[in-house]
């Protein structure tokens, strides 16, 4: 996360310059209005969701490794972004009224670019409750119940049939809700939206998770189309060199992931 401490996009985003500019607002603006969204960034399915989103709406970001191996996530830049240490976290520079904001949250980070771009994210109400529904499913069942799932699975250091079992079902509900969602339409909810946006990274992880998805051809067939996305390739192969050399055995490593508590 070298860039953190560095950029003045930063400073701007945690309430410096760019809010106590007076005269020279205008063209401050203008230079915000033409800068890249800064996506801090891991490549897991959270981080995937955003860069899904930016690629399906073309519009231009400038990745900021977060590596949460190595405690990124607890440095207090970034906290001031992303207060629950967790990424993915963006800092618009051209924020509402032209000013800088940052979002923590992959779902609001989705409703905020859906918003601002008015894609993937309908402006009738009836349209945008159905895709917030699928939305906040995602975020409390699919990604958390993934997450422990795969946690049990393949870092625990003991392997309890209890946990393992739990969350095993659970991911095996979760994908039969989805697939029962998906019998009689093509994505989640109405047109292609941020909800399916939200889904598509664990799901496109789910056989290599050690999940049977041979009961579920509708997520199957759902997974193929959405795969089949030019936007959904490029956001899925976003990568990080460092990524590829973390050692999930190393004591360090897992000293940093899972063991977290107030600090
Ligand atoms: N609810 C959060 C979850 C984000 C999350 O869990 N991110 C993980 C990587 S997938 C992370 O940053 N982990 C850092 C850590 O565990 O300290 C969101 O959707 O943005």
């Amino acid at each position: 996360m070298a860039r953190i401490t560095k950029t003045p996009s930063q400073k701007q985003a945690l309430g410096g310059k760019a809010r106590r500019a007076s005269k020279s607002v205008e063209p401050a603006r203008r230079a915000s209005k033409n800068k890249p969204i800064d996506l801090y960034y891991w490549p897991t399915p959270n981080g995937w969701k955003i860069t899904i989103m930016l690629e399906e709406c073309s519009l231009p970001y400038t990745v900021i490794p977060v590596d949460i191996s190595k405690g990124d996530q607890f440095k207090p830049q970034f906290l001031a972004i992303s207060p629950n240490n967790r990424m993915p976290a963006i800092v618009d520079h051209d924020g509402p009224d032209g000013r800088p904001i940052s979002i923590f949250e992959s779902g609001a980070i989705l409703q905020y670019l859906g918003r601002k771009t008015g894609k993937f994210y309908p402006r009738d109400e009836r349209g945008r409750v159905e895709v917030e529904q699928w939305l906040f499913w995602q975020m409390a069942n699919l990604g958390p119940k993934a997450g422990e799932a795969n946690h049990f699975r393949h870092y625990a250091p003991e392997k309890l049939p209890y946990a393992i079992a739990r969350f095993s079902n659970e991911m095996n509900r979760v994908y039969g809700v989805m697939n029962t969602r998906l019998k009689d339409r093509e994505f989640l909810a109405g047109n292609y939206s941020i909800a399916d946006i939200a889904c598509v990274g664990w799901a496109s992880r789910a056989e290599r998770h050690g999940h049977d998805m041979s009961g579920f051809p509708n997520v199957r067939r759902w997974l193929e189309a959405l795969l089949g996305r030019p936007a959904v390739k490029r956001g899925l192969s976003v990568k990080v060199e460092a990524a590829f050399h973390v050692d999930m055995k190393d004591p360090k490593v897992r000293a940093v992931l899972f063991n977290q508590k107030a600090r």
